[in-house]
C-alpha cells in the first residue's frame, strides 16, 4: 500500500485530495497544526465513512518547525508528499508578511531538506499559484510565462517553486510544481471572494443578512472546481519524469462577473445589495490571470470538468442548504 503524506490536510485542497488518495488505496497521513479549538471539519467525514481500520492517520506539524518535519518525513517514509500548507490569504499575506514567508517559502525549504536527507525516494509535489504571475505580461499565462509577483505570498510561492526546481536539479530529485489557478468549492474558506459571495447571496436570500461588501469587482481570475485539481496533483507525481505543469480552464471571468451569475441563480439583482468598501482593495492588486493548460493536457491528460457557470451553482446550492438550516435555527430561538 502506497503511503502519502499531506501539509494542509485540514484545508479546502487538503480534504479533496485526502479523499481522491483514499479512494485509490492510499494509506494517507496528514499534518495538522495545533489549534484550542477543533479545525478538522473539512476531513471529519472521512473518519465517519471508514468502516474497517482507517487509513487516514493525523500527526501534529508545523512548516514553520523543521525539526519536526524530518521527524516526520523519518518515522512515516510516505512514497509521496504534497505540500498543500500555506497562509494561502494573499490579503493577509500584507497583514502578516513575515509569517507568510516563514511558512510558504522556508516551510517549502524544510521540507525539500527532510526530503533530502531521507533514505527512501520520496516523490514530492509543490503547491505553486497563478500568483506568482501576478502583473502578467502575458495572456494567456503558461509554463514559461515570467513571474512577477504582487504581494509577500506571491513573492514567498515564487521562491518556493525555485527552490523545487533546483532541488530537482542540484539532488535529481522527483519534485514538481503544479501551478495551479484559482480553483474553489463548498469547501473553500469563507473570506476569499467566491466563497463570501455564495454565502452572502443564500442567506440575502433567507432573509438573514441585509448586504454584501466587496472589494474590486473588475479583477479576473480563472476559477475551476477543486476537486478536479486534485487530479492532476497525483497525475504529476505518476509520470515518469518530475516536471511543472499550469492547471486551469483556460477562461477568464471578473469578479462582478461571479456575483452577477451567483445573483441571478437566486433570482436576485446583485445591484441592490452589494457595496464597495475600500478595506478589501489590495495594496497592489492582479489584475488578469488566465491560465493555458496545454501542457497538463497533453502529458497528464488532464482536463477540467467543472464549468464556470457550475462552480457557482454547485456552491450556490451548497451555501443555501447551510442558510437555509440557520433560518431554521433562528425561527425557532436557537
Ligand atoms: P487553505 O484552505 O487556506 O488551506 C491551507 C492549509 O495550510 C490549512 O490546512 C492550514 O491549516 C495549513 N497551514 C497554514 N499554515 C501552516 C503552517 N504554518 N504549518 C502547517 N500547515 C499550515 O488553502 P487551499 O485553498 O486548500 O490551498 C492549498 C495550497 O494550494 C496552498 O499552498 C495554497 O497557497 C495553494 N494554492 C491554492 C489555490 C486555490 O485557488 N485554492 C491556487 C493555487 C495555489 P489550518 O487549518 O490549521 O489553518
Ligand atoms: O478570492 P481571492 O481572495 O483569491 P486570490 O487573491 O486570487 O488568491 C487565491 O488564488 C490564488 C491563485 O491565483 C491562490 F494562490 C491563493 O492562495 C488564493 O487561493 O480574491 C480574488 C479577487 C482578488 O482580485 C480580490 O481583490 O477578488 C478580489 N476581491 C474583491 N472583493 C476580493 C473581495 N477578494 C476577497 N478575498 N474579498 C473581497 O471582499
Amino acid at each position: 500500500m502506497k503511503k502519502a503524506l499531506i501539509t494542509g490536510i485540514t484545508g479546502q485542497d487538503g480534504s479533496y485530495l485526502a479523499d481522491f488518495l483514499l479512494n485509490k488505496g492510499y494509506q494517507v497521513w496528514g499534518i495538522i497544526r495545533r489549534s484550542s479549538s477543533f479545525h478538522t471539519g473539512r476531513i471529519d467525514h472521512l473518519y465517519r465513512d471508514l468502516h474497517e481500520e482507517p487509513q487516514l492517520r493525523l500527526v501534529y506539524g508545523d512548516l514553520t518547525d523543521g525539526s519536526n518535519l524530518s521527524a516526520i518525513v523519518n518515522e512515516i517514509r510516505p512514497d509521496e508528499i504534497y505540500n498543500l500548507g500555506a497562509q494561502s490569504h494573499v490579503r493577509v499575506s500584507f497583514d502578516m508578511p513575515i509569517f507568510t514567508v516563514d511558512t510558504d517559502a522556508l516551510g517549502t525549504l524544510r521540507l525539500l531538506e527532510a526530503v533530502r536527507s531521507s533514505d527512501k525516494a520520496v516523490k514530492f509535489y509543490q503547491a505553486s499559484s497563478s500568483e506568482m504571475y501576478g502583473k502578467a505580461t502575458e495572456v494567456p499565462q503558461t509554463e514559461m510565462t515570467p513571474f512577477y509577483p504582487r504581494s509577500p505570498y506571491g513573492c514567498a510561492k515564487v521562491y518556493s517553486f525555485w527552490q523545487t526546481v533546483n532541488y530537482r536539479e542540484a539532488y535529481n530529485l522527483f519534485v514538481c510544481n503544479g501551478i495551479l489557478f484559482n480553483h474553489e468549492s463548498p469547501r473553500r474558506g469563507e473570506t476569499f471572494v467566491t466563497r463570501k459571495i455564495t454565502m452572502a447571496a443564500t442567506r440575502i436570500k433567507c432573509g438573514l443578512q441585509s448586504k454584501l461588501y466587496l472589494g474590486n469587482l473588475d479583477a479576473k481570475r480563472d476559477w475551476g472546481y477543486a476537486g478536479d485539481y486534485v487530479e492532476a496533483m497525483w497525475l504529476m507525481l505518476q509520470q515518469d519524469k518530475p516536471d511543472d505543469y499550469v492547471v486551469a480552464t483556460g477562461e477568464s471571468h471578473s469578479v462582478r462577473e461571479f456575483v452577477a451569475e451567483v445573483f441571478a441563480y437566486l433570482d436576485m439583482d446583485w445591484q441592490k445589495y452589494v457595496e464597495i468598501d475600500p478595506r478589501y482593495f489590495r495594496p497592489s492588486e492582479v489584475d488578469l490571470l488566465q491560465g493555458d493548460a496545454s501542457k497538463a493536457r497533453k502529458v497528464l491528460g488532464w482536463k477540467p470538468k467543472v464549468t464556470f457557470k457550475e462552480l457557482a451553482r454547485i456552491m450556490t446550492d451548497a451555501d443555501m442548504g447551510i442558510a437555509e438550516r440557520e433560518k431554521i435555527l433562528k425561527d425557532h430561538g436557537r
